[in-house]
């Protein structure tokens, strides 16, 4: 068990007001009106199980390949370490930049589960790691079926777990055929979690629960996998997704996780401590985000096989889009690079991610389509991961499910002089991968601002992370910024309520929400 957050008594007026806010909404959920305020929500969606035409000519393929804890920093495009991701950065030169995109929840479960739903994490009731979704959930490749593709999954999936760790017993690294795989009916090599890259533990399932061991490195072997798929795709008559979920460079950062040729690439390289290093641990950091003294002096060695591990990541998509190339489907192919998430390497006094810094929420986002987004181009909207799913189904031009909470944003990537100024709503809703009360956040970023506020003691943080990246001057109690903090602070709280989000304590979601860590009801839904 994680030790005690902060102290609840100390919770101030900020929190009862809160309270006092959320007041009719609560009611209103214990009258079990739950659907009635799921269905108000639902604003200018295309109906679901929409009957669709014959396409013609054939629907572009879908080709989203996600790395796991990779910063938007740690990328050569972006001002990381030169010459270090040159197969990244000239898809970069082929692509659409997102330069916004954030991740609405940086920890690996709750992404994946906003990600394949298009709902905030209060929505799937992802709220920590290594708890099972509802299969109940209309999902991005339920729509992508009956749009005529072929669905595909290969990579990390960490929706499925019934326990906590043991993440080698196929009880919760395997998921069976059918409807707990949200949807994904085609090749599906998978496993829960794991991020030892080489035998014994490098492994994956199809549809039974034997363990089916790679010959290698993982992430060379998954991406074998995905140009053997794209190969017997590229020969088939439907349209396909792909979806490859890669997991490096996620730790554990030793040298014997990664191939010694990568080490050595990295190896006259100088690595050091952040500038917003801080030598304290963030009071408001769980178990997972904390450091030892031992663990930050490890810190700069952790970044060497990061990077090591960033500079196979790049090989392998120098790989996979020499393969899109050549099998002739660059131009009929939508292809996402991003992350789940970012990693902290002692910024703010943290670790790992859950937090709503930049160096955590912060995530790589390339859209290549030639001939149709402009490559090289750069689009500033704020993509959230909820926004992932109903902007990609607008462009292959499929029906947007009611449930989706996110924004199709696809005309502001097809007309750059488009301008949004709506920021994303992020949040916490408890310590990484067990229940614990008083790490819980929830946090608006835009363009400009970071304004982020902490459930157990009711603090407020702004941040201008254009003119301070480093987010070291928390601007919200300076004079001048009161107005800014409060137009921010209503904009995330009206997005809080559209989902009726109440942000309860991490406990109140463990009561209330899951049974078994089986997600059985959340705040949008009862399973
Ligand atoms: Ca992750």
């Amino acid at each position: 068990m994680p030790p005690e957050g902060p102290d609840a008594s100390r919770a101030g007026a900020f929190f009862r007001a809160m309270e006092q806010e959320f007041a009719p909404q609560k009611r209103m959920l214990q009258q079990d009106e739950r659907r009635a305020c799921a269905a108000s929500i639902r604003t200018k969606r295309t109906e679901e199980r929409t009957v669709l035409p014959m396409p013609t000519p054939k629907r572009p393929n879908l080709l989203f390949v996600f790395a796991d804890q990779l910063r938007y920093a740690s990328v050569g495009y972006t001002g990381g370490r030169p010459g270090l991701t040159p197969h990244i950065d000239a898809l970069r030169a082929q692509s659409l930049d997102l330069c916004n995109a954030v991740s609405g929840h940086p920890v690996c479960a709750p992404f994946r589960a906003s990600l394949f739903t298009g709902k905030y994490t209060t929505s799937t009731g992802m709220v920590i790691n290594e708890i099972r979704i509802s299969p109940n959930h209309r999902c991005i490749a339920h729509v992508l079926n009956e749009g005529g593709y072929e669905t595909a999954y290969i990579g990390k999936w960490h929706l499925y777990a019934n326990e906590l760790g043991n993440h080698y017993d196929p009880k919760n690294s395997f998921v069976p055929k059918g409807p707990d795989r949200l949807g994904f009916d085609g090749f599906f090599a998978h496993y829960g979690f794991h991020h030892e890259y080489y035998a014994p533990h490098a492994y994956y399932h199809l549809d039974t629960p034997e363990k089916i061991y790679h010959d290698g490195y993982e992430p060379d072997c998954v991406t074998d996998m995905a140009i053997g798929q794209l190969r017997r795709l590229a020969a088939g008559n439907q349209p396909f997704s792909l979806f490859l979920s890669i997991g490096t460079p996620h730790d554990p950062w030793t040298p014997d996780n990664v191939p010694a040729e990568y080490l050595e690439r990295v190896k006259d390289m100088t690595f050091e401590l952040p500038d917003n290093y801080l030598p304290q641990n963030d009071p408001h950091a769980d178990n997972w985000a904390r450091l030892s003294d031992e663990e930050r002096a490890e810190l700069t060695s952790w970044m060497r096989c990061y990077h090591a591990m960033v500079a196979n990541l790049d090989d392998n998509i120098g790989r996979l889009m020499r393969a899109v190339d050549e099998l002739g489907l660059a131009e009929d192919t939508i292809v996402i690079f991003t992350s789940d998430h970012g990693e902290c390497f002692g910024a703010h006094g943290r670790r790992a991610k859950n937090i709503f810094y930049e160096e955590a929420v912060r995530v790589p986002f390339l859209m290549r389509w030639p001939g149709r987004l402009q490559a090289g181009g750069t689009c500033d909207v704020c993509l959230n991961t909820v926004d992932i799913m109903p902007t990609l189904l607008s462009m292959l031009d499929l029906p947007i499910p009611q449930t989706v909470e996110g924004n199709d944003l696809s005309g502001f990537l097809f007309d750059a002089r488009r301008a949004s100024e709506d920021g994303a709503l992020m949040m916490c809703c408890g310590p990484t991968a067990a229940w614990g009360d008083g790490y819980e956040w929830r946090a608006y970023r835009t363009k400009r601002y970071t304004y982020a506020v902490y459930r157990g003691d009711g603090q407020e943080l702004l941040f201008d992370h254009v003119e301070d990246p480093l987010q070291l001057r928390d601007l919200s109690k300076e004079p001048g910024y009161e107005k800014l903090k409060a137009s921010l602070r209503e904009a995330m709280w009206d997005k809080m309520r559209r989902i009726n989000d109440t942000f309860e304590a991490n406990s109140y979601y463990r009561d209330h929400w899951v049974e078994d860590r089986i997600i059985r009801r959340t705040a949008t839904m009862d399973n």
